[in-house]
C-alpha cells in the first residue's frame, strides 16, 4: 500500500470547510477531504477543487488511511451532535498521538468534554474558534486553537500558515488549556455584538438626531475608518449605508428592524453572570437584539407612548460628530476592557494560562472584529501580560481621559432626543461606577441586613464596639428582629 501523503484531513464541505481546504492547499499542504453526504465530495473535486492537490475520501476509513502520523482532522460541521458524531465514527480507526481538531462554533463546554474524553482515550482533542466566515476561511481567518497542549507542535505550521497575517505575524496562536479556544471565539463573537450596536447607536443618532442621509453618514464613517476606530465593521458599515436598492434609496432603510441571533452573545452574558463580572455592553447588545425582536409591541407601544418633542439640533455639528466619535471610541475601550476581565476570571475560575496578548494579536485579523485599536491591546499586554485592566495602561487610561467629555455630551444629548443609546450609556455608567472609590452598595448591605438579617461589614475606619472589623455584623434595625443572622455565602 502507497504511504500516506495527507498532511490534514477535513470533514464538512460546506461552506467554511471548502474554503479553509482551498487555503491550506494554496500554502501547500495536501488535504484529505470527507463529507456526510458522499457525493459532496466528488462534487468539489470536480468543480472547486479541480487542478488542486487536494484528495477526497469516501469513507471515515479511507479518509484516516490517507493520512500521515499524527493523524490530523479539523471537523467543520454544524455545532452540537454531528461533533461528536463525527468523534465516535473516527476514534476506532485513529491511534494514540493523533489529534481530532473541532473548527466549528461549538460551546466551550462541550470542548471542556471532548478534550477530557478524548485525553482519557490516548488521543489528542483541540477546539478551535474559526473567525472570519467564507472570506476569511478563503484567504486567512483569524484561528484560535485551544485544547490538549501536546497537540500545538503538530498543527503549529499549518494553523499559523493558514490564517491570516498581520505585519508578518499570523493570527493564530496556541489560546490555552481545553475548552480555552472556543471560549475566546465566544468572547470575541459577544464583543463582536457589543461594536456592532455602538455602530448601529451611532447611525440612530446621525439619523434621527441630526437628521443625516445615509449618504452623509457613510462618509462619517469612511473618515472614522481613518483613525482610532479603523476597522472592518466600520468600513464594512459604511459600504452598507452607500448600497441603493434598485429604486435609488439606501437598501438599509428597507430592512425589517428586528435583529436575529445564534447565541455566542447571549453565552457570553450568562458566562459574565456565572462568573460574576460586570461584563455590560455585551450584555445590553443582547437585550437590544432582543427588544428589536419586539417589534409589533413596539409599534403598540409607539402609538401610546410619547417621548419628548423633538427639537433640531442648535448646535456645532462638527464638534458633535467629533464627540460621537470619542463616544464610540471610548464605549469600545470599556467593552473591551470588560471582555478581558471575563476572560482572566474564566482563566482563573478554570486554571487556563491565557496569553492575552496573543488573543488580542489573534483578533488584529481575520476576524470581525479586526482593527487597528486591537494592536493597540496588544501591546498593552505585551507590556503588561498581567494588566488587571486595560483601564491601567497609560495609552488607554489618556484616551478615555480624553474621549470623556464628548463621551458624556453625547449621551445627555440621546436622553434629551429620547434616543436609545444602551450600550453608550452601560459602558459609561461602568466608567463611573469603575473609577469610584465608594458605591452605594453600604446601602444595599443595610436593607439586606435590615429585611433578611444577611449581615454587614464596617468600613475601615469607622469601627467601634459593635462594629468590629472583619466581623459579619447584624444589627436589630427595628427593635422588634431577634439577634439571629442568617448564613453568609456568595451566590
Ligand atoms: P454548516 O454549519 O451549515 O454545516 C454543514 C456541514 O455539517 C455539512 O458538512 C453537513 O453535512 C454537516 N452536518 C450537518 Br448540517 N448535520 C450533520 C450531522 N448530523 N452529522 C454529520 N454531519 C452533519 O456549515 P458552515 O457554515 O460551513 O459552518 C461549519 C461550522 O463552522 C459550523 O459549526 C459553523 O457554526 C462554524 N462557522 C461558520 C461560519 C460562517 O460564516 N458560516 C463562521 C465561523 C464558524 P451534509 O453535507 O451531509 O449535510
Amino acid at each position: 500500500m502507497a504511504s500516506p501523503v495527507g498532511d490534514i484531513g477535513l470533514i464538512g464541505l460546506a461552506v467554511m470547510g471548502q474554503n479553509l481546504i482551498l487555503n491550506m492547499n494554496d500554502k501547500g499542504f495536501t488535504v484529505v477531504c470527507y463529507n456526510r453526504t458522499v457525493a459532496k465530495v466528488d462534487n468539489f473535486l470536480a468543480n472547486e477543487a479541480k487542478g488542486t492537490k487536494i484528495q477526497g475520501a469516501h469513507s471515515i476509513e479511507e479518509l484516516v488511511s490517507k493520512l500521515k502520523r499524527p493523524r490530523k482532522i479539523i471537523l467543520l460541521v454544524q455545532a452540537g451532535p454531528a461533533v461528536d458524531s463525527f468523534i465516535s465514527q473516527l476514534e476506532p480507526h485513529l491511534e494514540k498521538g493523533d489529534i481530532i481538531i473541532d473548527g466549528g462554533n461549538s460551546h466551550y463546554p462541550d470542548s471542556i468534554r471532548r478534550t477530557k474524553e478524548l485525553e482519557s482515550k490516548g488521543l489528542l482533542f483541540v477546539g478551535s474558534g474559526v473567525s472570519g466566515g467564507e472570506e476569511g476561511a478563503r484567504h486567512g481567518p483569524s484561528l484560535m486553537p485551544g485544547g490538549s497542549p501536546a497537540a500545538w507542535p503538530a498543527i503549529k505550521e499549518i494553523f499559523q500558515a493558514t490564517a491570516a497575517q498581520v505585519n508578518g505575524e499570523p493570527c493564530c496562536d496556541w489560546v490555552g488549556e481545553t475548552g480555552a479556544g472556543h471560549y475566546v471565539k465566544m468572547v470575541h463573537n459577544g464583543i463582536e455584538y457589543g461594536d456592532m450596536q455602538l455602530i448601529a447607536e451611532a447611525y440612530d443618532i446621525l439619523k434621527r438626531g441630526l437628521g443625516l442621509h445615509e449618504d452623509e453618514i457613510a462618509t462619517i464613517f469612511e473618515r472614522w475608518n481613518k483613525g482610532v476606530l479603523d476597522s472592518f465593521l466600520i468600513e464594512l458599515t459604511a459600504n452598507v449605508l452607500k448600497f441603493k436598492d434598485d429604486d435609488g434609496e439606501p437598501l438599509v432603510t428597507k430592512i425589517l428592524d428586528q435583529a436575529g441571533q445564534k447565541g455566542t452573545g447571549k453565552w457570553t452574558a450568562i458566562n459574565a453572570l456565572d462568573a460574576g463580572m460586570p461584563v455590560t455592553l455585551i450584555g445590553e447588545a443582547v437585550f437590544a437584539r432582543c427588544l428589536s425582536a419586539l417589534k409589533e409591541e413596539r409599534i403598540r407601544a409607539s402609538k401610546v407612548i410619547a417621548g419628548p418633542q423633538k427639537e433640531a439640533f442648535r448646535g456645532d455639528k462638527k464638534q458633535f460628530i467629533d464627540d460621537l466619535e470619542q463616544a464610540l471610541y471610548a464605549s469600545k475601550i470599556i467593552s473591551y476592557t470588560q471582555g478581558f476581565m471575563l476572560m482572566r476570571q474564566t482563566a482563573k475560575d478554570l486554571g487556563w494560562n491565557l496569553n492575552y496578548a496573543g488573543i488580542a494579536r489573534m483578533w488584529r485579523g481575520g476576524c470581525i472584529i479586526k482593527s487597528v485599536f486591537l494592536g493597540d491591546i496588544t501591546a498593552a499586554y505585551t507590556k503588561t501580560p498581567a494588566l488587571e485592566s486595560l483601564l491601567f495602561d497609560d495609552f488607554f487610561n489618556k484616551a478615555v481621559h480624553k474621549a470623556q467629555p464628548g463621551w458624556r455630551r453625547i449621551i445627555a444629548q440621546a436622553v434629551l432626543w429620547g434616543i436609545p443609546t444602551p450600550a453608550f450609556s452601560t459602558a459609561l455608567a461602568f466608567f463611573d461606577g469603575y473609577r469610584a472609590e465608594v458605591v452605594p452598595a453600604n446601602l444595599l448591605q443595610a436593607q439586606r441586613d435590615y429585611f433578611g438579617a444577611h449581615t454587614f461589614r464596617v468600613m475601615p475606619g469607622k469601627e467601634n464596639e459593635r462594629l468590629v472589623a472583619g466581623k459579619d455584623i447584624h444589627i436589630n434595625w427595628t427593635g422588634r428582629g431577634g439577634n439571629v443572622s442568617a448564613s453568609t455565602y456568595v451566590a
